[in-house]
């Protein structure tokens, strides 16, 4: 046992200072007479390391006590933002160190900004493993996290010519005063090679996989604080380090600089985030990071079981490993391996474990972001997994035949390897080597059970369950709106941190005027801090007195910023039309960022600043509409946005948005939400109520309908003179004077197929925005829906998905559940 001594008491402003000093000196190794809001901030966070590394471990060792069972959550991303503030609030020591720091003569704010924003993820999918890691934290459930420590995280986006240009993100630059390193904490994970198979003794199959090249896995932590600072949990992340001896025949064939060369190839393994959400290019190194990060967290996972445990059957009641979407799926196969190879276990007994270990959340309805993988690639970058699939099939299809015989048909849908593409289809390995697989919202599971797995879902049935998604009230309320946050707690008491259900006892207070007010003028406050923002970025001086009208997403098709655009065309025409009329003043806000190679989202953009350049300059226009496109969308972003919004723009065509997490936040800040009935908007509407929320559009069933019977948008065009207008106005260059043709790909696109039925929704859309109009002319009755929004989104804190989660799929209790 050891003891330490009392360490600073982060309640007594004096001992803060001192530490401050200290630290300054003694770690950062700067005079604090001349040192900058940097150094402040490399002050405070090593400081914190220390305070945070600590509870981490008392967290650890209570849990190894209590021989709990653990939940590894694997993701290829985690989109976690700044940490400071963060760590700061859930130990309840912000304005300690606030007023430490403005007695040292600087502003924490300021300190803050300092701090990189790490964006190690592409969006909903990395921010909800944020969110996770949050609330596992602050419940005291045994989450640890595991992923990948890019170098460099998702690209920093500089609008240029109204274009989007994509700049390395290189977050590490000036160090992570967060990170531990464990240089011995590492495990080889190897690449290439061949198979070699015999019969062991008791006449199983054995197979050894020999010749093949390996790379380090070095793990880096980062102490993941909950709310209260009882409990904590660890992120590990991997960073891949040349082996000493990688390819050594350069060497001896006095190759030096060849044999460097090949270093820095392996270690290429952590460099770079892939910006693609939804559209994955199948290359080789994308598949080498999954299996990367796949191998070295199961290597250290069953290290950790081993540490304590003989009996393998007793992983499943040990461990459950949460694969975040199908990018860590390669861990089934990798699972069996280890279990076979390295612990001698017979298939079977490897397959029972295996199956009872894992669990899968499906993240898209999207046919081009169901990974696959070319057999031949796996062959020749994983010989001993594909081996392991191949029989896992042959097994599988067994029984599927035995189940169904005869219907072959089904066989082939059914198989893990596409027969006719020869790839290996990585959502049916996670389905079939996994206890549960859950999508994200309640309409999405529907669509998965019946469109995507419908063959799978009649197989196993139970296998299939929703748990809908659910954001962190601490980020996306406490930290990013602190007027708000302390407005509610003033009324109901604290008890919604931790419990967002409470926010019903707001509800009364929808009617009250007094209430409205101070609502209203917090809105007010946030619009400022965002308009100052938006000035700032994008040169654009907006009206607070506006209605916020906001879209802030990935850039792509069925998202439908389009379909946003062409209403603000409308309305630009509108004025035109009529310059004299009595409208809602509006600040339409985009911003997000579009993959590098996806060219239509790139046009999107173009367009939305094409759109602003010629609204924005336009007199005739007035203070009645202004657009902006916020370049560079990030955690950090969100967090001065969200709170400023009046209308949320959630407009995915039905069916296509698997759930969305923004949603969520927005109605939180007390939004209203403009949306179609896809994803959690469904859920939103039936907490909030139909009078509190503008839905439109055509729903998923519909749209199937309007698909199967012949969708042709030409009539929709031919029957909608305003919208018609648009879409002239965007095909002959109305907003591209110096090159007309600039945006006839996207016009012809919607003539031609529209494959997201913009044009379908536009006029129901329009319908609903007049709506919204009419409506924010009275700020009371506004307020009194915004209030009920925020009263009633109790449901989608990710503190219930995780309780759901934990009783559901991984049969894990809260820490304190169990003392
Ligand atoms: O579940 C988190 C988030 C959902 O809210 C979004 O609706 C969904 O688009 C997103 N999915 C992805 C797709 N990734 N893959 N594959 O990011 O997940």
């Amino acid at each position: 046992d050891f003891e330490l001594d009392e360490g600073i008491d982060f309640t007594d402003v004096e001992q803060i200072k001192h530490g401050l000093v200290t630290s300054m000196v003694r770690g950062v190794g700067f005079d604090p007479a001349s040192a900058t809001e940097h150094d402040w901030f490399l002050a405070l966070a090593s400081l914190l390391r220390g305070h945070l590394s600590e509870k981490g471990m008392m967290t650890s060792r209570a849990q190894y006590g209590s021989d709990t069972k653990r939940v590894y959550y694997l993701s290829l991303e985690f989109l976690t933002g700044r940490r400071l503030v963060k760590h700061l609030l859930d130990l309840g020591i912000e304005s300690a160190v606030r007023a430490a720091l403005r007695e040292l003569g600087q502003d924490l704010d300021r300190v803050a900004e300092q701090e990189s924003d790490a964006a190690l993820g592409n969006g909903g999918l990395g921010r909800l493993a944020a969110c996770f890691l949050d609330s596992m934290a602050t419940h005291g459930y045994p989450g640890y996290g595991y992923g990948i420590r890019y170098e460099f995280g998702m690209f920093s986006q500089t609008i240029e010519n109204g274009q989007q240009v994509e700049h390395p993100e290189s977050w590490l630059r000036n160090g992570n005063p967060w990170e531990i390193v464990r240089h011995n904490v590492s495990y080889p994970v190897r690449f290439g090679g061949h198979i070699v198979c015999f019969r062991d003794e008791g006449g199983e199959e054995r197979c050894r996989w020999v010749d093949a090249n390996e790379v380090i896995a070095e793990a880096y932590d980062l102490k993941e604080t909950g709310y209260g600072g009882a409990y904590g949990c660890n992120l590990r992340l991997w960073s891949a380090r040349a082996t000493q001896d990688f390819d050594l025949s350069y060497f001896n064939e006095g190759n030096y600089i060849e044999a460097v060369k090949d270093k820095t190839t392996s270690e290429n393994l952590s460099k770079v985030l892939y910006p693609m959400d939804t559209t994955l290019m199948g290359q080789e190194l994308r598949l080498k990071q999954e299996y990367f990060f796949v191998s070295a967290s199961l290597q250290d996972i069953l290290a950790r079981f081993f540490k304590v445990h003989k009996d393998p059957k007793q992983i499943p009641a040990k461990i459950v490993i949460q694969l975040n979407d199908t990018h860590p799926a390669l861990a089934v196969p990798e699972m069996m391996r280890l279990l076979m190879d390295n612990h001698a276990l017979s298939w079977d007994a490897a397959w029972d474990i295996t199956r009872d270990t894992f669990a899968y959340t499906n993240h898209t309805l999207l046919p081009e972001a169901l990974e696959t993988w070319p057999v031949a690639m796996l062959e020749a970058i994983l010989p001993r997994h594909l081996e392991i699939i191949y029989k896992i099939n042959y097994g599988f299809l067994q029984q599927v035949r035995r189940a169904f015989p005869g219907d072959v048909a089904m066989l082939r849908r059914m198989s893990l390897i596409d027969e006719d593409t020869h790839r290996v289809r990585m959502a049916h390995l996670a389905v079939v080597g996994s206890r549960r697989v859950n999508g994200v919202a309640a309409l999405h599971t529907k669509l998965l059970r019946e469109r995507v797995f419908p063959d799978f879902d009649a197989f196993f049935p139970e296998k299939f369950v929703n748990v809908t998604n659910g954001i962190t009230q601490r980020r996306w309320l406490l930290q990013s709106n602190p007027p708000l946050a302390a407005l509610v707690s003033e009324t109901i008491g604290e008890g919604w941190l931790t419990d967002l259900d409470r926010l019903r006892d707001l509800e009364k207070l929808a009617d009250d005027p007094a209430f409205q007010d101070r609502f209203l003028t917090i809105k007010a406050g946030a619009k400022a801090r965002a308009a100052a923002l938006i000035a700032e970025r994008c040169g654009v001086v907006v009206s607070t007195a506006s209605l916020f009208d906001i879209q802030i997403k990935r850039i792509h098709e069925y998202k439908r910023q389009l379909l946003n655009i062409m209403q603000v065309i409308a309305r630009y025409n509108a004025i035109r039309r009529d310059p004299k009329a009595v409208m809602t003043p509006r600040t339409v806000i985009f911003g997000g960022k579009a993959a590098p190679g996806y060219y239509v989202a790139k046009k999107i953009i173009r367009l939305i600043n094409d759109v602003a350049e010629t609204i924005n300059h336009d007199p005739a226009v007035r203070d009645l509409l202004k657009v902006v496109f916020v370049p560079n969308y990030n955690v950090s972003t969100a967090e001065i946005l969200i709170p400023s919004c009046d209308l949320s723009e959630q407009i995915s065509t039905a069916g296509t948005e698997a759930s969305g997490t923004g949603n969520m936040k927005f109605a939180l800040n007390g939004a209203l939400t403009i949306g179609t009935l896809d994803g959690a908007n469904i859920e939103i509407r039936e907490e909030v109520g139909d009078d509190n929320i503008f839905i439109f559009g055509h729903t998923a069933q519909e749209v199937s309908q309007i698909k199967a019977q012949g969708y042709d948008p030409w009539s929709w065009y031919a029957a909608d003179d305003e919208m018609r207008t648009v879409i002239d106005m965007i095909r002959d260059g109305f907003f591209s004077t110096e090159e007309p043709d600039r945006y006839r790909p996207i016009a012809d696109a919607l003539l031609g197929s529209d494959t997201y039925l913009v044009l379908a929704d536009f006029r129901s859309y329009m319908d609903a925005q007049k709506a919204v109009d009419g409506l924010y002319t009275n700020q009371r009755v506004w307020a009194r829906q915004a209030i009920l929004n925020i009263a009633r989104v109790g449901k989608f804190s990710s503190d219930r998905a995780i309780h759901t989660y934990a009783k559901d799929i991984w049969g894990v209790r809260p820490m304190d559940a169990l003392s």
